[in-house]
């Protein structure tokens, strides 16, 4: 077998590099005969040098994003920790960064190899041909988790056919293989000592000026001292009713009637046990105060002060352990994605885990989840749920 092995290789390698018959003539018109205009700043230094930045926002924003897609949809064999309590917030402002500070970059490095496009003849052979569909796969990656991130930020969902948080996370993965296959195909090229172009330097300072100009429009959407020069932040922290920014308001969520009813009844079950308070007996219960930041995916946070009982208080009155135990949280909304979440684990018996009844010790206004909503240390924005009904005790899978 391995004795064999070498001509059989060498076969294959003559296969795949035999030259293919080239198209007809007749198709090599405009750019495919010409060339697009040329420009004397493109040098392989160039387009190397900005793949290295590029594989670096990459690699930021495909962990980071690992991160928050494990926090959301936890496989039954991981536990994530509820500390440190604001870890989600900085790990989710690099992601929406990174991801922001990518569009010159990938701009730019676009533009630099896009005459390659209109080569002649455009597949030489079948090796030439698979490496032209896996930087087309590349590409195209690249540009759909930029554009889809972009879209998910500024909150325009009707051009998105299909869920953007699945879309984002399969795509990561096409994304970061056909990078990892490029980069290992084209790293040489790094060390490459084929002539630099002239106005290099200025243009590669251009393009990370605009990565900076870009990162400070934006990154006081969760840096506060910042907010004040950020622009294009779709939300800033310390803005909003009680100082903090609304996701999705009562009436949006069509819960106003409910929240506002004084026959209003938190309903916690478990155990065979069933428990009904009202916000008055929420309010007898031992009063705790978080300091925690509300951390959207969409790459806002903005920090509150919260008080309320312990979610773990609340629980004891079903008289159980809670070891081993998670709880499904509903809120009053009749349907919609985020109308529920789960605590469990670390965040289960986390002293900052509370259902906050103020915030900066006022009562909750209306579109922060009045009469009562959750709040817990390092959890996605999406996981804190508002107008809270219902706590469901269960044993966890
Ligand atoms: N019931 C319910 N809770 C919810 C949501 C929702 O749509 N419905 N949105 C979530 C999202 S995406 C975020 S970022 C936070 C925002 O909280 P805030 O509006 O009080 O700032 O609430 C979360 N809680
Ligand atoms: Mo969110």
């Amino acid at each position: 077998m391995v004795r064999n092995a070498g001509p059989r290789v060498n076969r294959l390698l003559t296969w795949l590099n035999q030259p293919l018959p080239p198209p007809p003539e007749r198709l090599r018109r405009g750019p495919l005969r010409t060339g697009p205009p040329t420009s004397p700043l493109r040098s392989t230094r160039l387009t190397a040098q900005l793949g290295l930045a590029l594989g670096l926002t990459f690699a930021v924003c495909f962990l980071t994003g690992l991160f928050s897609h494990f926090l959301q949809h936890p496989p039954g064999w991981l536990s994530w920790p509820s500390r440190p309590a604001g870890l989600y917030r900085v790990t989710q402002g690099l992601h929406v960064a990174t991801g922001l500070a990518t569009v010159p970059l990938l701009g730019a490095k676009l533009w630099s190899v896009y005459p390659r496009l209109f080569e002649w003849p455009p597949l030489r052979s079948i090796a030439h041909a698979a490496e032209r569909a896996a930087i087309a796969a590349l590409v195209a990656a690249a540009l759909f988790q930029v554009v889809s991130g972009v879209l998910n930020v500024a909150r325009l969902y009707t051009p998105m056919p299909f869920f953007f948080t699945t879309g984002h996370y399969w795509v990561a993965w096409l994304a970061i293989g056909a990078m990892l296959v490029h980069v290992g195909v084209k790293l040489p090229l790094l060390r490459s000592t084929t002539p630099d172009s002239p106005g290099r330097r200025q243009f590669l300072a251009t393009i990370g000026a605009a990565a900076g100009v870009i990162t400070i429009a934006t990154i006081g959407q969760t840096v506060r001292p910042l907010a004040a020069v950020s622009v294009l932040a779709p939300r800033r922290p310390g803005t909003g009713p009680q100082g903090l920014p609304v996701n999705r308001t009562a009436a949006a969520a069509g819960v106003r009637d409910a929240a506002l009813d004084p026959a209003y009844r938190l309903t916690v079950t478990g155990f065979g046990r069933t428990v009904e308070l009202s916000r008055a007996d929420l309010e007898a219960l031992p009063q705790h105060t978080a300091v925690l930041p509300i951390a959207c995916v969409e790459g806002w946070s903005s920090t509150g002060v919260w008080s309320g009982p312990r979610l773990r208080d609340l629980l004891a009155h079903l008289g159980a352990d809670l070891t081993g135990c998670e709880a499904e949280v509903e809120s009053l909304q009749a349907g919609g994605r985020y109308r529920t979440s789960i605590v469990a684990g670390a965040h289960l018996h986390d002293d900052l885990t509370l259902l906050a009844l103020r915030l900066g010790g006022e009562p909750l206004a209306l579109d922060h989840g009045f009469p009562a909503r959750l709040i817990a240390p390092n959890r996605p924005g999406v996981q804190q749920t508002k107008w809270v009904a219902r706590i469901d005790v269960r044993r966890a899978r």
